[in-house]
C-alpha cells in the first residue's frame, strides 16, 4: 500500500521554502521581469511551491518558463546548438544528440523508488530508504545548476480535459530533455491549473545533467519519490533516465491508478493503434509489449496510428473501455527501421518536413544518420557515441542497439491527430500482449475471457533488452510494465481483475497474445530465423479486427482461440499479397503442449512466490493445463489446429 504525502517532502527539505510568500519572494529576486510575468500565469500555490524549491534546491543562473510557444521552442533549440547538447544535420529540422557511453540505456541498477519504512514494492524493482535517498539527493543536487539556465514547463499527459490526463511539470537544465520535451507531450501552459483542478493531483520531474561527464555517471541516480510524485535524475542525459515524464510519471500514473481509481482505471505501457476493416469502420487497438519487441512497428501498421509507447485508460459511462495516449511524439528504437517495415517513419528521417532528434546512431561524413538495419550498404566511417567508427572495427555495430530518434506523432503518415487529441478518447476494442518467444506460443491466441486475458499480460516473457544497461537472459515482464510497478505485483495483478472483470465494463474488449518471434529452428521448419517478417503483423491485427466483430470465426484450443488457416491465407493475400502456404499456418499455430506446459509451470511457481496472488490466476493456469493433459493423451506432444 502507497500513502500520498507521507515521510519528509525531500524536495521542500532541500529548498527550504514553506510558504507562497517565501516563493513569490525567490521568484522576484531570480526571475526576469518577463519570466517572472510568465510564472504570473500559474496560480496554483503547491505548483508555485515545487517550482521555488527546485530553484532554492538546485540554484540555477537563469529561469526560463517555456510556455510552448513557436518562439519558445526555437530558442531553446538554439540553445542546444550553441551548448552542443545536439548538432544540426543537413536535413533542415534534423539534429543529433550523444549520450555519454556509460549512459545508453535506462539505469535500472541506478534507478530507486523512495520508500517510507514498511511500505513494499514490486519483486522486480529496487527501493531506497527516504532518509538516505534525502542525504544523497542533497548531496548531489544542491548547487547542481549553477552557471547553467533551469528551464520550467507545464504539461499535460494526455488531452487537456480527458479523465486519466493528469498534469505534470518538468524542470531541466538539459536543452536536449526540454526539446524532447516539447516533442513527446502537450505543452499546456496555459490550462495547467484548470487541469490540476480537474486532476486533483500533478506530478513534478528534476534533472540536472551536472557537468555530463563519463566520471560522473556511476554517481547518477533516478529516483522516484512515489509518496510525493516528484522525480529527481542527475549526472545523466539518455531520456530513458532524464525525460522523467516518460517513465517516471508513467510509474506515478500507475500508483494513481491502483491507488485513486482501483478497478476504474488502468495505466499501461501500451501502443494505441486503429485498423480499417470492413465498410472503413475503424477498431482501436491497445497493445503491451516490452522494450525492443516490435510494439513501435505494431503500432505504426494500423491505419489510424495514435501512440506507440503508453496508454492511460479508464471505463466510461457508457461502459466501453477508453484510452488516451499520455503522449504526442515517439521516442522510438530506429535499429532495423528502413524503407520495408516502415515506410511512414522513414519518410520522416529521410526527408525534410519533420523536426528529428536523432539520437546515439552514426553520423557519417557527409552528415547522414546511419543505424544497423537501416537497409542501405554500411558507410566506410562516421562518429558515433563512441566517438570515430570505422566499417573495419570488427564486432562494434555502427549504431548503438538502442539508438532513438525522436518526433512528434503529428508527423508519421498514418497519425490520427484527431484522435489523439479527443479528450473522449478511442474506445478500445482489442488488448495484446506480446513477449519475445521462439518456441512456445502461436502468432495470435484469443483469451476465452476476460480472467484469462488477464494471465495472459501476467505471463508475458522476453529476451533482455538493448534499452536496459546491463540486462541479460529471458526475464519475465509482466503486462510489458514491470518495470515501472513499483507496487508488489500481486496487488497489480488484483488491479487488472478488478478494472477488466468490473460490472460497469459492458463493452469488452477481447484480450490476445501475440507473439512474432517464432523459428524455424523450433518449430521444425526447413529454413533459418524467423518464420515470419515485419509485414505480417497486418495480418495479424488484420484478423483480431474481423474476430471482434464476428466476421471471422476461430479454432478454440485450452489456451484460448487461434484462427482458421483459409481465413488468415485470404488475408495474406488481401493485406499484403503474399502466399500463405498451409504447412507454415501448421507450423506456427500447432500445439507444442510441452512447451506451453512448461511455460505455466514456470509462471506457477514466479507468482506462487508473490504473497497474496488471486487464485483468479492460478484458476486460469489449472484449467489451461488440463486441458492441454487430456489433449495431449488423446492426439499427442504437437498437435496440429486442423486436429482440433
Ligand atoms: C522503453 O524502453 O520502453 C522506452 C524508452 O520506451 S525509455 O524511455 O527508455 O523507457
Ligand atoms: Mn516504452
Amino acid at each position: 500500500m502507497l500513502e500520498f504525502k507521507q515521510g519528509v517532502d525531500i524536495l521542500s527539505a532541500i529548498g527550504g521554502i514553506t510558504t507562497i510568500g517565501e516563493a513569490q519572494k525567490l521568484f522576484k529576486e531570480q526571475l526576469n521581469p518577463e519570466h517572472l510575468q510568465r510564472l504570473a500565469a500559474i496560480t496554483n500555490q503547491e505548483t508555485l511551491l515545487k517550482v521555488a524549491n527546485a530553484m532554492a534546491m538546485c540554484t540555477p543562473d537563469q529561469v526560463y518558463i517555456h510556455t510552448g510557444s513557436a518562439e519558445d521552442r526555437e530558442r531553446v533549440l538554439r540553445m542546444s546548438l550553441e551548448k552542443g547538447e545536439e548538432q544540426p544535420l543537413p536535413i533542415p529540422g534534423h539534429t543529433i544528440h550523444f549520450d555519454l557511453p556509460e549512459d545508453q540505456g535506462r539505469m535500472v541498477d541506478q534507478t530507486f523508488y523512495i520508500a517510507n519504512p514498511d511500505e513494499k514494492v514490486s519483486s522486480l524493482a529496487k527501493k531506497e530508504a527516504r532518509e538516505v535517498s534525502h542525504a544523497y539527493i542533497k548531496e548531489h543536487m544542491r548547487g547542481i545548476m549553477r552557471g547553467k539556465t533551469m528551464y520550467v514547463g507545464f504539461y499535460s499527459r494526455g488531452p487537456v480535459g480527458a479523465k486519466a490526463s493528469i498534469p505534470a511539470i518538468e524542470i531541466s537544465s538539459s536543452t536536449y530533455v526540454m526539446h524532447s520535451a516539447e516533442l513527446l507531450y502537450r505543452n499546456c501552459y496555459a490550462d495547467f491549473d484548470a487541469e490540476v483542478a480537474r486532476r486533483g493531483e500533478f506530478f513534478t520531474n528534476i534533472h540536472s545533467e551536472g557537468p555530463n561527464r563519463s566520471e560522473d555517471v556511476p554517481k547518477a541516480r533516478i529516483y522516484m519519490d512515489r509518496s510525493w510524485q516528484t522525480t529527481f535524475s542527475f549526472f545523466c542525459t539518455y531520456a530513458g533516465n532524464t525525460l522523467l515524464m516518460k517513465k517516471g510519471n508513467h510509474r506515478f500514473a500507475t500508483d494513481s491508478a491502483m491507488y485513486r481509481h482501483n478497478g476504474q482505471e488502468l495505466s499501461e505501457h501500451m501502443f494505441i493503434t486503429g485498423m480499417t476493416g470492413p465498410g472503413g469502420r475503424i477498431t482501436y487497438f491497445a497493445g503491451a509489449a516490452p522494450s525492443g519487441c516490435g510494439k513501435t512497428t505494431t503500432a505504426m501498421v494500423g491505419s489510424n496510428f495514435v501512440g506507440d509507447d503508453l496508454a492511460q485508460m479508464w471505463i466510461e459511462a457508457d461502459g466501453s473501455l477508453r484510452a488516451v495516449n499520455p503522449e504526442i511524439g515517439i521516442f522510438g528504437i530506429i535499429e532495423d527501421v528502413n524503407q520495408e517495415g516502415d515506410p511512414y517513419l522513414m519518410q520522416c528521417l529521410r526527408h525534410p518536413g519533420t523536426e528529428v532528434i536523432f539520437s546515439n546512431v552514426l553520423v557519417d561524413p557527409q552528415g547522414k544518420p546511419r543505424w544497423t538495419g537501416d537497409g542501405e550498404p554500411p558507410p566506410e566511417q562516421g562518429v558515433n557515441f563512441q566517438g570515430t567508427w570505422t566499417k573495419n572495427l570488427t564486432g562494434v555495430p555502427m549504431s548503438h542497439p538502442n539508438s532513438r530518434c525522436t518526433l512528434m506523432a503529428e508527423a508519421v503518415g498514418n497519425h490520427n491527430k484527431k484522435a489523439n487529441a479527443d479528450p473522449s478518447g478511442v474506445i478500445i476494442k482489442v488488448i495484446t500482449y506480446s513477449g519475445r518467444d521462439s518456441n512456445t506460443m502461436p502468432p495470435i491466441w484469443v483469451a476465452k475471457n476476460t480472467d484469462a486475458g488477464v494471465a495472459i499480460g501476467a505471463s508475458i516473457v522476453s529476451k533482455a533488452t538493448a534499452a536496459e544497461i546491463g540486462a541479460s537472459g529471458v526475464n519475465r515482464q509482466p503486462w510489458a510494465n514491470s518495470p515501472f510497478v513499483a507496487t508488489p505485483l500481486a496487488e497489480y495483478l488484483e488491479a487488472q481483475f478488478n478494472f477488466y472483470g468490473n460490472p460497469k465494463m459492458t463493452l469488452k474488449p477481447i484480450m490476445t497474445g501475440l507473439n512474432y518471434f517464432l523459428t524455424h529452428e523450433e518449430r521444425g521448419g526447413g529454413g533459418k530465423g524467423l518464420l515470419g517478417e515485419k509485414r505480417d503483423v497486418h495480418v495479424w491485427l488484420g484478423w483480431l479486427e474481423l474476430f471482434t466483430h464476428g466476421d471471422v470465426q476461430a479454432i478454440e484450443t485450452p489456451m484460448g482461440l487461434i484462427p482458421k488457416y483459409e481465413d488468415l491465407r485470404q488475408l495474406f493475400t488481401s493485406k499484403i499479397n503474399k502466399a500463405y502456404p498451409e504447412s507454415l499456418y501448421t507450423m506456427q499455430f500447432s500445439l507444442y503442449i510441452d512447451n506451453i506446459v512448461a511455460r505455466i509451470d514456470l509462471q506457477e511457481a514466479a507468482w506462487g512466490k508473490e504473497p497474496g496472488t488471486s487464485p483468479r490466476l492460478f484458476a486460469v493456469y489449472k484449467e489451461q493445463k488440463a486441458g492441454l493433459l487430456a489433449l495431449k493423451a488423446a492426439k499427442g506432444g504437437i498437435v496440429a489446429p486442423q486436429a482440433l
